[in-house]
């Protein structure tokens, strides 16, 4: 396969979730685009700064909520030369030193997010989260006796994932269907989730389910937790803008011969939605855990993006 059909590849399987996860996704992209750069041989700086255009847009067209997806191909696509070979080897430098970087955040929300988990704790999480699964995994290593409850996370089931995973850790999950979650929480100490996108306002967008799981642990008076690399704030949301929810396929909720019976039915697949701040205790990141009104100096200082450079 040529490098164009290889980067192809990897935004079909972005856009399909056999590539899935936000940080797996952006990390997904960024090796995808040093790959393809390696091998991009061109005349000229015009049609370089072409190529790359277009290869960032397919990448970043896959799926719109994540917001590590354009940052980590924002990042991987500075480069400041004029001269082809040095802008290839700046952004494979990017891409690399992203992944790096993005490896080494995990091991740090792991160490940050572990000392707020207690032993004994019973821990509630949602979908199939790397950077909630370092934190329980890394408590789990110090030697806390934990336990998990996963929500199985419709209509794809990534509660499967999370549950395999932490069995594989030796640790005692459960698995409960989604709307078990409000039964459940009295017996949880702490709800931990992952994160697609945290707005300026601390807003949290993470899988579907997630908003009802933060009330619920509001009610019940239970910390609720994100744990989000500081590529996963939204930069643009400082120019006022939103972030789309993602709607997917009806098939990924229902099979076609049901939907072949039931022609008049109308099915909605939003595959994420949005937890307001006020239910969100702390936001473990690679830098500390922050409150959700931090969110705007994360933007700023760690991606770079200010108020002031708005015209
Ligand atoms: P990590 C996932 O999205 C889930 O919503 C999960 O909470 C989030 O990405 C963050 O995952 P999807 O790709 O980056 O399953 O922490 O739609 O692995």
């Amino acid at each position: 396969m040529d490098h164009l059909s290889q980067l192809k590849d990897t935004a079909d399987k972005i856009t399909s979730m056999e590539i899935r996860g936000a940080g797996r996704i952006a990390k997904a992209a960024a090796l995808a685009l040093r790959d393809y750069v390696e091998s991009l041989e061109v005349g000229s700086i015009g049609e370089f700064n072409r190529h790359i255009e277009n290869a960032a847009k397919l990448l970043v067209d896959t799926r719109p909520t994540a917001v590590s997806l354009p940052n980590a191909i924002r990042l991987t696509t500075q480069y400041t030369s004029s001269d082809v070979y040095e802008a290839k080897e700046e952004i494979i430098n990017n891409a690399e030193r992203f992944i790096r970087q993005a490896n080494d955040a995990l091991r740090k929300i792991g160490e940050i997010g572990a000392r707020r988990i207690s032993d004994g704790d019973v821990i509630m999480t949602h979908c199939n989260s790397n950077a909630a699964l370092f934190v329980i995994t890394t408590a789990f290593e110090q030697g806390k006796d934990i336990s998990v409850i996963a929500t199985e996370t419709r209509p794809r089931r990534q509660g499967l994932l999370t549950s395999k995973h932490l069995l594989d850790y030796g640790i005692p999950t459960t698995l409960i269907v989604d709307s078990a979650m409000r039964y459940c929480m009295k017996k949880v100490d702490t709800v931990i989730v992952g994160a697609d996108a945290i707005a300026v306002n601390g807003a949290l967008v993470n899988k579907i389910g997630t908003s009802q799981l933060a009330l619920a642990a509001h009610e019940a008076r239970t910390n609720f937790l994100t744990a989000a690399e500081t590529y996963k704030f939204s930069p643009n949301t400082i120019h006022g803008e939103f972030i789309e929810i993602e709607q997917r396929s009806i098939d990924e909720v229902l099979d076609r011969e049901t939907l072949a019976d039931l022609p008049e039915l109308n099915v909605l697949n939003p595959a994420f939605d949005i937890t307001p701040p006020k239910y969100i205790d702390l936001i473990i990141t690679d830098v500390g855990a922050v409150p959700p009104g931090m969110a705007y100096t994360i933007i700023k200082d760690h991606l770079g993006w200010e108020v002031s450079e708005i015209v």
